[in-house]
Parts: C-alpha cells; sequence; structure tokens
C-alpha cells in the first residue's frame, strides 16, 4: 500500500537507482523491485489487492449501470494544470444541443473546476477526496446519485490531476482519456508508463506553446507509440478553436456507436 496516499500502490515497491551506476533499464521488462529480494509482505500485499478487486467490482457495477441508461463515458486524466477543465469547457460549449452531456468533478479541495462547468450550464457535481490522489468508482456511483444526470448521454469524469494513482482505479468508463501538455516535456509517457498504458486515447495539450517551449513534438509520438502503439492521439489547444475539431468530431461518433 502507498503509504502516503493509502491509494493501493504497491509503495514497497519503489525503485531506488543511481544513474552514475545503474542506466536504470532492466532486462526481461523486470522492476528493480523485482530484481532485488526484499522482505515478503503478505499482509499489505493482500490488503492492496483487496482495494484493487474491491473497486473493480464496483467499476463492472458503474459500466451495467452506464449501459443500461445507454450513457458513454470518459474519464479525463493528467498531471494537475494540463487543461482538462479548459478543454471540457470548450468541448461542452461545441456538444451543446447535440449530445446531452454531464460531468462529474475530482479534486482533492475546492468547488472551483464545478463552478467553471457549472457556467456552461451542464449538470455537475464535484467530488473532493481530501488527502486521496484519484477517484474510485464507489465516489462515481455515488456521484451519479447525487447530479441531476437524467438526460445525460456523455458523461465526462476529470479525475484529480495525477499521472500515476488515477491510472489504478477503473472508474467503470468507456475511454480513458489522458492529457499531456506541451510544457510537460516530451519525455513523459516514458517516465509514467502505467498511465499511458492504460488509457485509449491520449491528448497532447496547449500546442499554442509549442514556439515557447523545448517540446519536440514528433519525440512526444514516438514516445507515446513505444509505451502503447494503440493510442489514439489528439493535438490541440484551447487558443485555436479548428485544433478542437477532430476532438469534438470523435466524441460526437460515439453518438451512434
Ligand atoms: N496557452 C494555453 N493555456 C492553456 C491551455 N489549456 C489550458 N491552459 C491554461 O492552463 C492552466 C490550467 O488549466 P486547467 O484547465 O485548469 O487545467 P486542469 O488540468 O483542469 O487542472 P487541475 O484540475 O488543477 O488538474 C490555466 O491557466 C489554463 O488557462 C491551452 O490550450 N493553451
Ligand atoms: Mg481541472
Amino acid at each position: 500500500m502507498c503509504e502516503t496516499c493509502g491509494c493501493g500502490l504497491p509503495g514497497e515497491e519503489a525503485t531506488i537507482s543511481r544513474p552514475d551506476v545503474d542506466s536504470g533499464h532492466h532486462e526481461h521488462g523486470e522492476t528493480a523491485a523485482h530484481h532485488h529480494e526484499r522482505p515478503h509482505k503478505s499482509g499489505l500485499l493482500q490488503l492492496e489487492q483487496d482495494v484493487l478487486r474491491k473497486n473493480s467490482l464496483l467499476a463492472e457495477r458503474n459500466r451495467g449501470y452506464f449501459e443500461a441508461l445507454g450513457i458513454k463515458v470518459i474519464n479525463l486524466m493528467s498531471a494537475p494544470g494540463s487543461g482538462k477543465t479548459s478543454l471540457l469547457e470548450k468541448t461542452l460549449a461545441a456538444l451543446k444541443d447535440e449530445l446531452p452531456a454531464g460531468v462529474i468533478e475530482g479534486d482533492q479541495q475546492t468547488l472551483l473546476d464545478a463552478e467553471r462547468i457549472m457556467a456552461t450550464g451542464v449538470p455537475v457535481i464535484q467530488v473532493n477526496t481530501g488527502n486521496g490522489c484519484h477517484l474510485d468508482a464507489a465516489m462515481v456511483a455515488k456521484a451519479m446519485k447525487e447530479g441531476a444526470f437524467e438526460s445525460v448521454k456523455l458523461m465526462f469524469i476529470e479525475n484529480v490531476g495525477n499521472l500515476v494513482c488515477p491510472s489504478l482505479f477503473d472508474l467503470g468508463e468507456d475511454h480513458r482519456v489522458v492529457l499531456f501538455s506541451v510544457t510537460e516535456g516530451d519525455d513523459k509517457p516514458l517516465k509514467y508508463p502505467t498511465m499511458f498504458m492504460s488509457a485509449d486515447v491520449c491528448i497532447i495539450s496547449k500546442t499554442d506553446l509549442l514556439p515557447y517551449v523545448d517540446f519536440d513534438i514528433e519525440v512526444a509520438r514516438t514516445n507515446l507509440m513505444q509505451v502503447n502503439h494503440h493510442l489514439k492521439v489528439f493535438e490541440l489547444s484551447v487558443k485555436q478553436e479548428e485544433s478542437l475539431m477532430p476532438w469534438i468530431g470523435w466524441l460526437k461518433g460515439m453518438k451512434s456507436s
């Protein structure tokens, strides 16, 4: 169990490497945690498995619930500040009148993002996780009960800004979309592979800033494909309406699927 956030991450498996001694590459895809013998903590491992198993069962229940109501669900994940809420604001405006949407907002504290969504006229629920660093399936089930989502056909879940823990928790979504902004560096898929492996869509965001940052979009794409060659990739900026069109078109296509 991760001792800092209690999220089910196997914290004791962290890999400690000295770059001058250890290249960081391990043969046959092994992590250092698998390389080095460590004391067996069966109780801890059991607790971690229980947390994730319970979440998976609840996520399946959510999935059935969404399916029965004909609601498609998108789990939006990224590091803090990559542009999830900004993209939602533009997306909701573009989908207006065509695809009734709803939003579940996840943050540790504040109603700030929910207030931004509320201003678009779309029904929204804010989940504050306190010390928690991710949303889980039980929180989503509860939010669905609390929200005015009766007419919703497309539900966006904005996860807590964090490039690690949210990837471990299935919420019952149809698609996992990870945002990766050009200010974060083109190496992020390699450094946080679990998130990019668990997603099926990646949005390279804030592309209007490309002229001002050291971010090579070809390198970023190569890194993404190295981690997950199935990823569907969009490049966009909320400052450039045209760039949003492929993303909006993809979402509209869900209506018929
Ligand atoms: N230049 C530029 N700035 C952007 C873009 N998208 C978002 N921003 C800015 O980036 C900052 C963070 O954007 P948010 O949309 O709040 O990011 P977020 O991912 O929802 O943040 P958290 O919910 O805190 O994780 C804000 O100052 C936005 O105005 C973009 O495409 N281009
Ligand atoms: Mg946000």
